[in-house]
């Protein structure tokens, strides 16, 4: 059971020579007005690292409309964002979320480093920050709301569900620090959490997954938003295994109860194999971000070797039942 990648990959490459011109990947993804709209992570240059928030637009057909020559989202330094990284979007109580990665410490990855020598620095410490949405006159606008990771946790792939879970707001998060004795898990994992507002503060944390297989094995966290379908929440997620390449992986998760896993695929549904996932900026890489249910296709937006922004498909409810068979 595996995604199909769609025939016009890459569906954004880097661009000009400021902000997106060494890398433009990890694309968030909202469907507004039967119109694909991407929010995805742009780099510049090679020694800061610095990141930025691109916005580009798509018909449903995954024909570009438009893509904007500013980027639409930028680190607020004065709330100790040096860079602003792998959003996710959720339309909630109709209203558009977005969860962001923050770090006072930007660094190029690993491979950027080997490849060009740049001095190893201290490991990113990062945060999530949620920021609301709006869309008037064809322009994104961001209302930052604030952190909503717990401190010292060191947190990315963190998503909002798209309704109540009990009555409450709630999330999946990926602590990095939460790894040994007590956490009941060995490597980094996905864990759920009630926030008792938007803004708020996590609580009720839960491990929901943690690495079962080799494709797996040194760390998960979560793709785009869980995806609501009558047998369970849809989660995407990645995998890494020990030499660093990332696939993609499915679990279904109980609706009331999303900390229940009800089924999860023991091969990757994606992982890399096209020459756009095989050579990048860090090789071997599918990290998927955004889903949006088109018809009765399921779109996933990716982005593959830390250099472009890719899309794969497959038909939901054959994907469910597949799932569900394993
Ligand atoms: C993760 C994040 C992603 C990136 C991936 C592969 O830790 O930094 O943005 O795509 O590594 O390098």
């Amino acid at each position: 059971m595996k995604l199909r990648r769609h025939r016009g990959n890459p569906v954004l490459e880097p661009k000009g020579d400021t902000w997106e011109s060494i890398a433009v990947f990890n694309p968030a993804v909202a469907c507004i007005d039967g119109q694909i709209h991407l929010l995805y992570r742009a780099v510049g240059e090679y020694v800061e690292y610095i990141s930025r928030l691109g916005h580009a637009v798509f018909d449903e057909n995954l024909n570009l409309v438009e893509r904007f020559d500013e980027p639409c989202f930028t680190p607020e330094l004065e709330l100790w964002e040096m860079s602003v990284e792998d959003a996710r979007l959720t339309s909630l109580e109709g209203r558009l979320y977005m969860t962001y990665v923050i770090t006072p410490t930007p660094c190029p990855p690993y491979a950027v480093r080997r490849r060009l020598g740049i001095p190893l620095r201290p490991q990113a410490r990062t945060r999530i920050s949620l920021a609301e949405v709006t869309y008037e006159s064809e322009r994104m606008g961001f209302q930052r709301l604030g952190i909503i990771t717990p401190y010292g946790s060191n947190q990315r792939d963190t998503v909002l569900f798209p309704e109540k879970i009990g009555g409450q707001y709630a999330a999946l998060h990926r602590p990095s620090a939460w790894v040994g004795l007590g956490y009941l898990t060995d490597t980094p994992a996905i864990w759920f959490a009630y926030l008792d507002d938007l803004p708020g503060r996590m609580r009720g944390h839960r491990l929901v997954m943690k690495s079962e297989q080799p494709w797996e094995a040194r760390k998960i966290g979560a793709g785009p938003p869980p995806v609501k379908t009558d047998k369970g929440w849809l989660l995407i997620y990645h995998g890494v295994d020990e030499d660093r390449v990332y696939r993609a992986g499915a679990a279904l998760l109980d609706l009331e109860e999303p900390w229940k896993v009800i089924a999860r695929t023991p091969e990757p549904i994606l992982e890399p194999e096209e020459e756009y996932e095989l050579v990048g900026d860090v090789p071997h890489v599918v990290f998927p971000e955004g889903a949006v249910v088109i018809g009765d296709q399921l779109l996933v937006f990716y982005g593959a070797a830390d250099k472009v922004c890719c899309v794969a498909t497959t038909p939901l409810e054959e994907f469910i039942e597949h799932l569900l068979a394993m």
